[in-house]
C-alpha cells in the first residue's frame, strides 16, 4: 500500500488570496438564506426512507443561480434534491464559462476546497451563500446580470446533469422559503 496521506488539496497561495476576497464579498452575504424549494416530487417510494443506500438517487436541481462575477471570479448557488433511494455526491463540476471550476466549502470566513459533496438519499445539498458553493475562476468573459450560463453537474451515480445558470445581481439573495 501507498502511503498516500490524506492531505487536503490546497489551492495555489494567489488563488487563495483572490478566492478570500471573493469570499468577503460574495460568499459571506447575510446568513444562510434557506433556497431550498420543498421537493414537489412525491414520488411514492413505497417503503421507509431508511433502507440502505442500494438504491437509486433520483436528483432534481431547483434555486440556481449565479451573482454577477466580480472580475474574473464568481460563485453559483443552487439545490440538488435527492428523492431516491440512494445515496449519490457531486463529485465536480465544469462550465463552458471556466476552465477553473472548483466546489468549496466555508470555514469561518475561509473557502476550502472540496473533492465531493454527498446528495442523501431523502435530502439534499444545499449550495448558498456563506456555505458551501461552486467558484469559478479565470473567467475570460464575464456575463452580466440577465444573462445565463451552463454549469455541468458530475454526479457519482447520477452522471451529468446540465443546469441553465440565470446571472443575478451581485447582492442577490434568493427567495426564502416559508
Ligand atoms: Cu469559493
Amino acid at each position: 500500500m501507498t502511503g498516500r496521506s490524506p492531505r487536503r488539496r490546497a489551492l495555489a497561495p494567489a488563488a487563495v488570496l483572490a478566492a478570500a476576497g471573493l469570499a468577503l464579498t460574495a460568499c459571506s452575504g447575510g446568513g444562510n438564506a434557506d433556497a431550498a424549494a420543498t421537493p414537489g416530487s412525491g414520488g411514492g417510494a413505497g417503503s421507509s426512507a431508511s433502507s440502505a443506500a442500494g438504491g437509486s438517487p433520483k436528483l432534481t436541481v431547483t434555486g440556481a443561480y449565479m451573482p454577477q462575477p466580480v472580475g474574473d471570479l464568481a460563485a453559483g448557488f443552487l439545490v440538488v434534491h435527492n428523492a431516491g433511494t440512494g445515496d449519490d455526491a457531486l463529485t465536480s463540476v465544469t462550465s463552458p464559462l471556466s476552465d477553473s471550476v472548483t466546489i468549496h466549502k466555508t470555514v469561518g470566513n475561509r473557502m476550502v476546497e472540496v473533492k465531493s459533496f454527498d446528495v442523501p438519499p431523502g435530502g439534499s445539498l444545499d449550495l448558498a451563500r456563506g456555505g458551501n458553493h461552486i467558484m469559478l475562476m479565470g473567467i475570460a468573459h464575464p456575463p452580466k446580470q440577465g444573462q445565463s450560463i451552463e454549469l455541468d453537474l458530475h454526479f457519482k451515480r447520477t452522471g451529468a446533469i446540465k443546469v441553465t445558470v440565470p446571472v443575478k445581481a451581485a447582492n442577490y439573495q434568493p427567495p426564502a422559503t416559508p
